[in-house]
């Protein structure tokens, strides 16, 4: 569809996005010619779409769960054309993990995981037949008891909490043995921070909620929260008050896979770092002649032993899973290369 300004209802029905959106018609004029034909929405509860979705994540997983749509996603080969002996789904995190100290805690956190997700949802279109968008969770809808969310649900969402009776697991969790992920199997754990060797672990997707159901807080994102966030004024300030808050929110409160640099490999990373890549994409919109090019801060992350200066020049690698791209092709997610909008 050609780029409007009439966004769909996850837009228009949030109060966030209507209270930020000042600067529309500036934005238009530079993008009219612009074809959007990825729109990325909320995640909703609706089992008839997200079947879909889940099943060729599942595929994707070499899980061997049969739901219904899955069949002809079984056919399809999940063998990894980038690292020998891994499949599709092990490339995500192992690739997350070798640009662990690069990617984080600096400015590259927004731009190379908008490059990653980007990537993510390439391979499910172009490789498993999957014809919808990436999703978002918007946990700041959760704030108030995030483990009870919808997305946790068994039958319709991603599947709860470790089991409490089932085995311990990584990352202070148990096996996830709920929902349609149960049972999937990780071969690569990550706790280890600065160890550039991999770090082969078989293991079952592990979940253990910081302090059972009812401690999972929702501090880190909670309205006075996110009220800072949209008041941090340059990129900088921006990245790392998301980074360090709300986004970190969320795998604190989750352990298990997600508490590491091998995070991919619970599916409920993409929805989480789409719903960041939202929060950036809204930051931008509500002032898009300067913040379209607003990029600021350290270049590597604080951990990685470098200290130089972020630029709109930089390279983000993706170590062949991906095409490298320099970060001015992904600050604006109407550019040709991304050419999407929520
Ligand atoms: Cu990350």
């Amino acid at each position: 569809m050609k780029y409007s300004l009439a966004f769909g209802d996850s837009n228009s029905s949030n109060p966030r996005y209507s209270a930020l959106s000042g600067n529309e018609e500036e934005a238009d004029k530079e993008v009219q010619d612009i074809e959007i034909e990825n729109s990325r929405n909320v995640w909703k509860r609706r089992r008839s779409l997200w079947a879909l979705f889940i099943a060729v994540v599942l595929v994707v997983g070499g899980a061997t769960v049969l739901l219904p749509n899955s069949q002809k996603f079984r056919n399809l080969s999940t063998q990894s054309e980038w690292h020998l002996n891994d499949t599709l789904y092990d490339d995500f995190p192992r690739l997350h993990q070798l640009v662990g100290t690069f990617a984080h805690e600096a400015a590259t956190f927004l731009s190379w995981h908008r490059g990653f997700i980007q990537i993510y949802e390439t391979t499910l279109r172009e490789k498993c037949g999957y014809q919808g968008h990436l999703t978002y969770w918007d946990w700041s809808l959760d704030y108030e008891n995030p483990a009870s969310t919808v997305v946790f649900n068994s039958y319709d969402g991603f599947g709860g909490d470790g089991d409490l009776q089932a085995p311990k697991s990584v990352g202070k969790g148990r096996c996830v043995t709920d929902g349609p992920f149960a049972g999937l199997q990780a071969k690569y754990f990550d706790d280890v921070v600065n160890n550039p060797e991999d770090k082969i672990l078989q293991h079952c997707l592990s979940r253990g909620f910081k302090d059972g159901k009812n401690g999972f807080s929702g501090h880190k994102f909670r309205p006075e929260a996110m009220e800072r966030l949209w008041r941090q004024k340059t990129y900088d300030k921006f990245f790392l008050y998301l980074e360090l808050g709300p986004h970190n929110g969320i795998p604190q409160g989750i352990q298990g896979d997600f508490m590491t640099f091998t995070a991919p490999y619970d599916p409920l990373f993409f929805l989480h770092h789409t719903q960041i890549d939202r929060l950036w994409w809204l930051w931008q919109q509500a002032e898009p002649s300067s913040r379209l090019n607003a990029y600021s801060g350290r270049k590597n992350g604080t951990r990685s032993g470098f200290n130089e200066t972020a630029t709109l020049d930089d390279l983000l690698p993706y170590h062949g899973l991906g095409s490298d791209v320099i970060v001015c092709e992904v600050m604006n997610t109407r550019s040709k290369l991304l050419c999407y909008q929520y």
